[in-house]
């Protein structure tokens, strides 16, 4: 809806006036702001007539974000990007005030063509001075954005414009180069996306491109704020602002190529990890990955101040995990002063202590996975630990997770969550009765003794025969020669 009256003012030469606290005259003539608050993953945007500037390209799709439109005027993509305080809904139930663009954090991504001459007003209405950078671009020095280096700050209430050639393809970041610590820890960050201007001989066609950025926040639980003097001690680990299950699923048909660009601006590496597929990494922020110099992965670290851009077929159906490997990152905020009570028996000892604190609750005698059930008392403004619920139970994860869903019967272009994959019949883990269980050897035993543990090595011509023993197949070392790695 914005959107199109975007257009019809932009159109009709009557760039509206946005704000109050930015003076009418000095925004006059300026493309009106594109202001979008939700936290819905937009569909990708297609420039409505604007085939003069060039070259058509498969727009990106930014999970739980959108794609900024743009102005076009004499051949220039002219932009208009609000600095502001924003609140940002991370999952139902727990907002957090943030500074961010145009009514998000992280604001809107720009995605424009190789080649395109950008013109990006900045307005500045948080309450100091902002700038931005433009990370991993080629562009002449005055417009590399860092404050009192390469320009004067942007004071409050100010707009600065700049302008340069998007001059090589690739996946880039945009966030302040002022005031830095304190901006990036409130939110401030965003995508850009330049396309080939034709065939690329290291890009290739996708059916489907993703973006988002790796961000983390400390917010103390029942707080509305971020604390910004936070340096390693990050408790909310989020993907564009938003934590499992606040993601959306990413959605692919049977059979297409798909390629997701991950940026990463907290204080940490995260490795991401996709079940399901393997993929290459086919780009970074130096641009395009050469063909030769690519192998498959499951894991991609992404190392602080990195974009690492993966593509693969996805080419198996079902409801895929991708999640942050480090598994801290896959919850929501932790007491850190619990200590591991895995093994001890508190049996009878819960009720004696609930008859004074009656909000005492035992964690993990048995591993921790209860919490993802417990209805545990929470501050007013938070998310519990582990949360996500799946179609067998609670998943047990929270912050950097969510799912890659492949179906047959995805519409190309269709984003909509499919819902829960069914498995086909006899695909799926199941419990066994103990009969029908291959038995399970005494400790001790020799390897063999047991029906259904071979010795393995062709060393059994007939499986079903009574087997011997398989001799234990131990090196040992020879000669002085010790301390042999393995
Ligand atoms: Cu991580």
């Amino acid at each position: 809806m914005e959107r199109r009256r975007f257009f019809a003012q932009a159109l009709a030469g009557t760039a509206a006036v946005a704000s109050a606290a930015v003076a009418r005259h000095a925004l006059a003539g300026l493309p009106e702001p594109v202001i979008r608050t939700g936290t819905d993953t937009a569909g990708p945007w297609i420039p409505p007539g604007v085939t003069g500037a060039g070259r058509p390209y498969r727009p990106v799709v930014t999970l739980n974000g959108w794609t900024l439109p743009f102005r076009l005027k004499d051949g220039v993509k002219e932009f208009h990007l609000v600095a502001e305080p924003v609140v940002r809904e991370f999952a139902p139930g727990f907002t957090v005030n943030l500074w961010g663009y145009n009514g998000a954090s992280p604001g809107p991504t720009i995605e424009v063509v190789e080649g395109d001459r950008v013109r990006i007003y900045v307005t500045n209405r948080l309450p100091e001075h902002t700038t931005i950078h433009w990370h991993g671009q080629r562009l002449p020095n005055g417009m590399d954005g860092v404050g009192g280096l390469n320009q004067p700050q942007i004071p409050p209430g100010k707009t600065y414009v700049y302008e340069f050639v998007a001059r090589r393809p690739g996946t880039f970041m945009y966030h302040p180069h002022a005031d830095e610590m304190v901006q990036m820890a409130m939110g401030m960050m965003g995508f850009w996306v330049t396309h080939p201007k034709g065939r690329h001989p290291w890009i290739a066609e996708v059916d489907r491109d993703y973006c988002f950025l790796l961000n983390a926040f400390d917010v103390t639980p029942g707080a509305r704020t971020p604390n910004v003097n936070t340096m390693l001690d990050f408790n909310i680990w989020a993907w564009n602002s938003r934590v499992f299950p606040g993601i959306d699923p990413l959605v692919a048909r049977l059979g297409e190529r798909v390629r997701v660009r991950i940026g990463n601006l907290t204080m940490t590496n995260h490795p991401i990890h996709i079940h399901g597929i393997e993929f290459e990494v086919t780009g970074t922020d130096g641009g395009p990955t050469r063909p030769e110099s690519r192998w498959m992965e499951v894991t991609a670290d992404i190392a602080v101040g990195q974009m690492r851009q993966i593509e693969f077929v996805a080419d198996e159906e079902g409801d895929w995990a991708m999640h942050c490997h480090k598994s801290h990152h896959t919850m929501g905020p932790m007491g850190h002063g619990v200590p591991t009570m895995i093994g001890v028996d508190h049996r009878g000892l819960v009720q004696r202590i609930q008859r004074v604190v009656p909000d005492y609750m035992v964690m993990g005698e048995r591993g921790m996975a209860d919490m993802g059930e417990m209805e545990m008392p929470l501050p007013d403004n938070t998310v519990p630990m582990m949360t996500g619920t799946g179609p067998y139970g609670p998943i047990e994860m929270g912050g950097m997770f969510t799912t890659l869903k492949v179906r047959r019967d995805q519409a190309p272009g269709d984003y909509r969550d499919p819902g829960w994959y069914r498995q086909p019949p006899g695909t799926q883990a199941r419990p066994v009765e103990m009969t029908e269980a291959p038995a399970l050897a005494p400790a001790g035993a020799p390897q063999g003794a047991g029906h259904g543990h071979h010795g393995h090595h062709g060393h059994h011509a007939n499986p079903a025969a009574p087997t011997t023993p398989a001799p234990f197949d131990a090196r040992k070392p020879t000669g002085g020669h010790h301390g042999h790695p393995h």
